[in-house]
């Protein structure tokens, strides 16, 4: 049987995990076709099936006293190249398929930074927004008296992800260690004073940039007076626009899941460091931007797209950018496309994106930043030793561009231009192809 149909027909109801093979199928299926080493050791067929998936129960109690009831994941999808690493989700919308989706990606993902790293993902349907302290620390607690058996820093390694940031990750930590009795760097995205790394908080936004640097380098250009547009608000979105401003860039919008702001005098680095506040300390919403700076307009429940821009850099969620908000983009003249999110572009953006010639970096490459310097938190823990924020950059950079070197070296297209798409997903699958093969059947 055809094996997309095969996958197909063994993950029913899992849309989000279907859309990731598929996409990824695309340029390994005929790679393969010309590799039949790959095609004998079945390693697509093998990478599509998760080494392991652990459900479980989170019991909870609210502040009123009252039990609640969420569900923990942890999707533990390819250990070939390292043992398991890959952030945790606290959204309502979390379940299998999106869990499925997200480790599946990160396998390649983590392949492409030249790290020992695995590829892994969890996370629960528990919402964080509206909690108090309290509620997620109770939450965070519970999830973790049941998953700690599960990790460990020489076998699964968790770090943040959507809803999952440095309050969620101390709250887990402290949990792991006191079940453990152990301190050990099982988590990363830990604070500065315990374990965590320099830069980890600011990674995956200014790889991202890095990484639209090199692509403009190519062009002979660079990032000053160019138009951004970013989606979300939140980690990636907030460190995306913090470096593109440090570059000499414009960044005009941001947004959250109740709409965007359009700041078309720019937000400047003061502007931004006023959203951080909001963000993370009083865990605000985008829109009372406006509260502060009258002079931007807030748009309900649309998203950032219809503005014009030179790059575009969605950072919220899967599935935010579609066919028609793809097409405005091109109308608009917009560039470049990088994925600070993962998955965000739906498979028709991504095709007109690559028909129209527009630079479009999938998530894989554009955003792997963040777990490469979680991979670097990993090293210093090892070392126990913390580097400065200066070597953990210079890394961060030697790494977004060497990922941008392997997209060009497997993505160039007969008429020159680039396809990064293609790049990353073969140069993703080489690595982690090759040690499956070695270490035999299993
Ligand atoms: P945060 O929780 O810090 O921020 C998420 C942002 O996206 C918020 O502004 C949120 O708005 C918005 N958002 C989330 N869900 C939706 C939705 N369904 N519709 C519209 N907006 C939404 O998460 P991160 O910044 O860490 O993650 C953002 C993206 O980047 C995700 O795709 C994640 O997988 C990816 N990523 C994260 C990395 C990291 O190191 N943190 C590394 C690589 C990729 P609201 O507050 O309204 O929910
Ligand atoms: O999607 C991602 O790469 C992340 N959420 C970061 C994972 C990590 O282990 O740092």
């Amino acid at each position: 049987m055809n094996l997309l149909k095969e996958i197909e027909e063994k993950n029913p109801y899992q849309p989000e995990f279907i859309q990731a093979v598929k996409e990824v199928a695309e340029h390994i299926l005929p790679y393969i076709e010309v590799n039949p080493k790959y095609k004998k050791h079945k390693i697509f067929d093998r990478m599509a099936e998760p080494e392991r998936v652990i459900i479980f129960r989170v019991a909870w109690l609210d502040d009123a006293g009252e039990i609640q009831i969420n569900r923990g994941y942890r999707v533990q999808m390819n250990s070939a190249i390292g043992p398991y690493k890959g952030g945790l989700r606290f959204h309502p919308t979390v379940n299998l398929s999106i869990l499925k989706f997200l480790a599946f990606e990160q396998t390649l993902k983590n392949s492409l930074t030249g790290l020992p790293m695995g590829g892994a993902k969890g996370g629960s349907d528990f919402n964080p927004k509206g909690k108090s302290d309290n509620e997620v620390m109770r939450f965070c607690q519970s999830f973790m008296t049941e998953l700690y058996r599960h990790i460990g820093h020489n076998l699964d390694v968790p770090a943040g992800d959507i809803g999952v940031g440095k309050r969620e990750i101390a709250y887990m930590f402290g949990q792991y260690k006191k079940i453990k009795n152990e301190f050990t760097g099982v988590l990363t995205g830990k604070g500065l004073g315990w374990g965590g790394s320099k830069i980890r908080p600011e990674a995956t936004g200014y790889g991202l940039i890095y990484f639209i640097q090199e692509i403009l380098k190519s062009q002979e250009d660079t990032l000053v007076g160019k138009v951004v547009a970013i989606s979300g608000s939140g980690n990636v979105a907030q460190y995306a626009a913090e470096k593109s401003i440090q570059c000499g860039a414009k960044v005009v919008t941001l947004s959250d899941s109740e709409g965007f702001i359009y700041d078309e005098t720019g937000i400047t680095a003061e502007k931004l460091a006023w959203v951080i506040e909001l963000k993370e300390v009083r865990r605000g919403r985008i829109k009372e931007y406006l509260d502060q700076y009258p002079e931007a307009k807030f748009f309900a429940n649309e998203r950032p797209w219809k503005v014009k821009c030179d790059i575009a850099l969605p950072c919220a969620t899967e599935n935010e950018l579609d066919d028609k908000d793809a097409k405005q983009l091109i109308a608009n003249g917009c560039k470049y496309v990088g994925e600070g999110a993962n998955m965000p572009s739906t498979s028709e953006a991504v095709s007109l994106f690559n028909k129209a010639k527009v630079f479009y970096v999938p998530g894989k490459a554009a955003n792997a930043g963040g777990v490469a310097v979680s991979g670097l938190e990993m090293t210093q823990n090892s070392l126990r030793y913390s580097w400065f924020s200066e070597k953990v950059d210079d890394r961060l950079h030697l790494i977004m561009k060497g990922i941008h070197d392997t997209c060009v070296r497997y993505g160039k297209q007969a008429d020159g231009h680039v396809n990064y798409e293609q790049g990353a997903n073969i140069g993703g699958f080489v690595k982690v192809a090759d040690a499956m093969i070695d270490q035999g059947v299993v």
